[in-house]
């Protein structure tokens, strides 16, 4: 039964609605201050904290609730006989249910040229002290951190009378949360502000235990980050299929970060294996751009992770027929699709992520070493500048390619080396890509190339065009844009790349050795840009 509620409430949303449901149900109303006039001022019946502690609000606010008369009435403990007795004889009346937000500490803080005085006036004691109280005592009291709450709350006590146990522990659950969040901001502040110290707080939470790590003996878990703007997996509905592994959130956030480099402005699909993406292109339709991803790397593609920034159509799902994959993700699928998807195979995981083309919200990368966290900003861009350094001037028209070959490289492992190729007007795939080796040569020569030499044949054989093959992969070679993640270290990546007829190159420069690297281009006629920003990934 909720005879009795405490309201005392900084953010002051929905709280006259709630306190007007309470009021209806019989439930007699205690409140501080500021909440107590907005409840008269709607003709809601309240009684002053002040009046039942026998103290007026003091000491500038500061203590207004901090009083055996509200901790007593929050804390004792219904069932033991002398604490009941012990409430009786101080006068101490039970509370049942309470209603508290604290003051903003974080977002005063997250002001510019916030004043120390104001961060330290928005710490809330009495209310966190409100909170964990009644935590404390779930077992008897509801405590409600969270407006968003208040309905759930008139609806259960309407429907049945009660609060169930269920209720009351989830909420206490809730207000610890919120209080251990509470503290934490306030830690980060004053670390910084008082002592020059930096200390890292991550809120996740919701974990759900994964079947297994990376590998079969190693555990897991999946902690989100609900507090996180725009897509994120933690967001994603799963609508088909087995439960995620550890390694498929790996790999489907590379392959959402991935299309999200591409925007929204055509069809986009990747398809990452082992946290790289092994194919990517563009196209016309959602079809055109997964089958030309699919070109990329076919072998690859096998067992791999597919997202798209597209609604999933019936003609992409039919491209997938008799092709295993093991997650779809994208924006939503078309009803014919999911059927259709659903069918194919009981395992595939489908997953829709309604906000995919909204903008990311992350702001920083985190990544453990034993023993510590490294913290990073997201590498947002692409290119500082476009600087075409050799005699044969950069082309204009490759720049759109360029930018497509950069983004593909930027989500590649170091050292990464991207052929891209515009296979028609305005769209464009990955020929080859060189992912993940400790030099720069082998990823061009052994992988880069020679994986585009490969798909080639795959294609040429496919669509037999008239001219022998080595005319053929001659000509889209030359038509290529190359992109490497950091600078080359010497002029031997340029010759390889000259070797299998690449023409055009684009790199972030910066090395010691840059002018031969331009001299060398020079000579073998390769145009060479240099984009100052580098994209290692690890
Ligand atoms: O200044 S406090 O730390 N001291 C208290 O005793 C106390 N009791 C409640 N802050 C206290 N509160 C907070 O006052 C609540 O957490 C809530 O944020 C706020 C509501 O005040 P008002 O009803 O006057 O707007």
């Amino acid at each position: 039964m909720v005879k009795r509620a405490l309201l005392s409430v900084s953010d002051k949303t929905g709280i006259v609605e709630f306190a007007r449901g309470l009021e209806a149900l019989g439930v007699k109303i205690i409140s501080t201050g500021g909440t107590a006039k907005i409840l008269r001022d709607a003709d809601i019946e309240v009684t002053d904290v002040s009046e039942v502690t026998g103290y007026p609000e003091m000491m500038g606010g500061r203590v207004k609730t901090l009083h055996p008369r509200i901790h007593g009435g929050l804390l004792c403990l219904r069932e033991s006989k002398e604490q009941m007795e012990e409430a009786a004889k101080e006068d101490i009346s039970l509370i049942d249910l309470i209603a508290v937000n604290l003051y903003p500490f974080e977002i005063t803080v997250s002001r510019e040229n916030v004043e120390l005085e104001e961060a330290i006036e928005n710490i809330d004691i009495g209310g966190p002290t409100l909170l964990r109280s009644a935590a404390k005592n779930y077992r008897s009291v509801t405590v409600l951190s969270d407006p968003s709450d208040y309905g759930r709350i008139l609806k259960e006590l309407r429907s049945s009378g009660i609060i169930s146990d269920k209720t009351r522990a989830e909420l206490a659950v809730k207000a610890f949360r919120h209080t251990a969040d509470y503290d934490a901001a306030i830690d980060t502040y004053l670390s910084r502000t008082l002592l020059g110290e930096e200390v890292l707080h991550l809120k996740f939470a919701d974990g759900v235990k994964l079947r297994y790590g990376e590998n079969w003996h190693q555990k897991a878990y999946f902690y989100k980050d609900s507090a996180i703007k725009g897509p994120s997996l933690a967001k994603a509905i799963q609508l088909h299929g087995k439960e995620l592994s550890y390694n498929n959130y790996v790999d489907a956030d590379n392959a959402l970060q991935t299309v999200k480099e591409l925007g929204n402005a055509s069809p986009a699909v990747a398809i990452v294996k082992h946290n790289n993406p092994c194919g990517l292109a563009t196209g016309e339709s959602l079809l055109q751009a997964l089958h030309s991803a699919w070109d990329g790397d076919p072998i690859s593609a096998y067992g791999s992770i597919i997202c798209t920034n597209e609604v999933f159509d019936l003609e992409a799902a039919t491209f997938l027929n008799g092709k295993f994959v093991e997650i779809i993700l994208a924006p939503d699928f078309k009803p014919d699709a999911l059927e259709y998807l659903k069918k194919k195979s009981e395992n595939l995981r489908l997953l829709k992520l309604p906000d995919l083309r909204e903008g990311f919200g992350a702001e920083y990368t985190y990544k453990y070493v034993i023993g510590g966290m490294l913290k990073q900003s997201r590498d947002i861009g692409i290119y500082e500048k476009w600087e075409s350094v050799t005699e044969v001037p950069y082309p204009e028209n490759k720049r759109a390619l360029s930018e497509f070959c950069l983004k593909a490289c930027k989500a590649t492992k170091s050292n990464a080396v991207i052929l891209a190729y515009e296979y028609e007007p305005g769209n464009f795939m990955v020929l080859g890509m060189g992912a993940g080796q400790p030099n720069r040569v082998d990823s061009i020569r052994k992988l880069a190339a020679t994986k585009a030499v490969e798909n080639l044949k795959v294609i040429y054989e496919r669509e037999q065009p008239a001219v022998p093959f080595e005319e053929y992969c001659q000509k889209i070679m030359s038509e290529c844009v190359m992109a490497s993640d950091a600078f080359f270290p010497f002029d031997d990546s340029v010759v390889h790349a000259a070797e299998n007829n690449i023409r055009y190159i684009v790199s972030p420069g910066g090395s010691i050795r840059d002018n031969e690297v331009i001299a060398t281009a020079n000579r073998l006629g390769v145009a060479l840009v240099f984009t100052g920003m580098r994209h290692f990934l690890h």
